[in-house]
């Protein structure tokens, strides 16, 4: 997609910090970290929202999964961390390209809402 900004991102062509990167997809540092730790994982394939995932997308959505667990660890989240998807405007998306937050630091965080 042309003008996807992570896209842009998994192309190379705008800047990150990046955690981990391999044929299919991409973690790196958010911009605007809610936490001590916040980092995004999105697949290379733009999908705009979870909505658009299809079956076909469930060995890659599950590789995402798992490797969240193994960047939190190498983050040093040991004692828990959240894991967030926004989906869509009432969901608070921003960014039209599938991605997974993950958010964790020293203190515990209040219940979801
Ligand atoms: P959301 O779509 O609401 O699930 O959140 C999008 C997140 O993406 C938000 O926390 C900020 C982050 N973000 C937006 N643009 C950029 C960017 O250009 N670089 C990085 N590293 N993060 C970005």
């Amino acid at each position: 997609m042309a003008d996807c900004i992570f896209c842009k991102i998994a192309a190379g062509e705008v800047p990150c910090k990046k955690i981990y990167e391999d044929e299919q997809m991409l973690a790196f540092h958010d911009i605007n970290p809610q936490r001590p730790v916040h980092f995004l994982i999105i697949p290379k394939l733009h999908l705009a929202t979870l909505y658009d995932v299809a079956p076909e997308h469930e060995a890659l959505l599950g590789r995402l999964l798992i490797k969240a667990v193994s960047l939190a660890r190498s983050e040093g989240l040991d004692d828990g961390f959240r894991t967030i998807v926004n989906t869509g405007r009432v969901g608070g998306q921003e960014v039209y390209h599938l991605h997974l937050h993950v958010l964790g630091g020293p203190e515990p965080v209040g219940p979801m809402v």
